[in-house]
C-alpha cells in the first residue's frame, strides 16, 4: 500500500512566521552590530549571518521550494497469521533544512567556541564533526530502507556526540582561564544549546525517520527549536556580550 505525508495549512503558516522571525532578527542583529565598536562587531555578524542563512532557508520553504518527496519502504507485520506487507511512504522531505543547517550550525558553535576561547585546533574538530553530521544526516533523510536510513543516522549521531565532547567538555576546560562572568555566562549558553540540539535526532527519529509525526507536528517542533536556538540564543548571547568589557576574540 501506498501513504503520502505532506504539509497541511498549520505547517504552512508556521513556516511563514518563523521566516518573518528570522527576517526581524537579522535585521535587529545587523542593527545592534552598527551600534558597537567595530573590534566588538564578531559576535553580532555571526549571529545576525546564521539568522539570514534561516530566514532564506524558510523562505525557500514557507515557499514550496527545498521540499521534494521520498518514498521509503517498510514492512508491516500483521498478526493473526496475515502475511507481512509491504507499505510505500511517500513523505515530503524538508531539505532546505539540512543547507541552511549545514551553514548555521557551524557558525553557532564558532559562537560558542570563541566565547570559551578553545583552540583553533578544537574548534576545528567540533566544526568539522558538526559538517558531518548535518551531511549524514541529509543522506538519512533519503534512505531507501531502514538499513540505509538508521546507518547514517549513527553516523550522524557519533558526530554529534564529537561535537559535545569538544563544546561543552573542552570549552568549559579553556573557559576555566576567563573571567568569573564569561565563564558563568558560557556554562549557561552552553547548556542551552545542548539541551535544544539533543532535540533534534530525537524529532528527526520519529518525523523523517520511522516516519510516525505528521509533516505539520515536525514543521512546529523544529519551528520551536530553530527559533529557540537562532534567535533567542543570538539575543542572549549579544546582549551578555554588549553589557561585558571584552573586545571580541580574533580567529
Ligand atoms: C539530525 C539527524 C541525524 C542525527 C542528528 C541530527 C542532529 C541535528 C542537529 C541540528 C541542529 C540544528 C540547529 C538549527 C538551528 O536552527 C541531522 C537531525 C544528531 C543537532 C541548532
Amino acid at each position: 500500500s501506498e501513504v503520502y505525508q505532506t504539509a497541511g495549512g498549520v505547517g504552512h503558516r508556521t513556516l511563514w512566521v518563523v521566516c518573518i522571525i528570522m527576517g526581524i532578527s537579522s535585521l535587529v542583529f545587523y542593527g545592534m552590530a552598527f551600534r558597537v565598536p567595530a573590534q566588538k562587531r564578531l559576535f553580532h555578524i555571526l549571529t545576525a549571518f546564521i539568522t539570514t542563512f534561516a530566514f532564506l532557508s524558510y523562505f525557500a520553504m514557507a515557499t514550496g521550494d527545498g521540499i521534494n518527496f521520498h518514498a521509503s519502504k517498510e514492512t508491516v507485520s500483521h498478526k493473526h497469521g496475515l502475511p507481512d506487507t509491504e507499505e510505500i511512504t511517500y513523505r515530503q522531505v524538508y531539505w532546505a533544512r539540512y543547507v541552511d543547517w549545514s551553514v548555521t550550525t557551524p557558525l553557532l558553535l564558532l559562537d560558542l567556541c570563541l566565547l570559551a576561547g578553545l583552540s583553533g585546533a578544537n574548534i576545528l574538530v567540533a566544526i568539522v564533526a558538526d559538517v558531518i553530521m548535518i551531511l549524514t544526516g541529509l543522506f538519512a533523510a533519503y534512505g531507501k530502507n531502514d538499513g540505509q536510513k538508521w546507518g547514517w543516522y549513527i553516523w550522524a549521531c557519533i558526530a554529534y556526540l564529537v561535537i559535545v565532547y569538544q563544546v561543552v567538555y573542552n570549552g568549559r576546560g579553556a573557559a576555566m582561564n576567563k573571567d568569573q562572568k564569561t565563564k558563568a555566562f558560557f556554562a549557561s549558553l552552553a547548556g542551552f544549546t545542548f539541551l535544544l540540539w539533543t532535540i533534534y535526532p530525537i524529532i528527526w527519529g520519529v518525523a523523517d525517520g520511522a516516519r510516525i509525526a505528521s509533516v505539520d507536528a515536525e514543521i512546529l517542533a523544529y519551528a520551536v527549536l530553530d527559533v529557540l536556538a537562532k534567535p533567542v540564543f543570538g539575543t542572549w548571547l549579544l546582549i551578555t556580550h554588549d553589557s561585558m568589557a571584552s573586545t571580541s576574540p580574533s580567529l
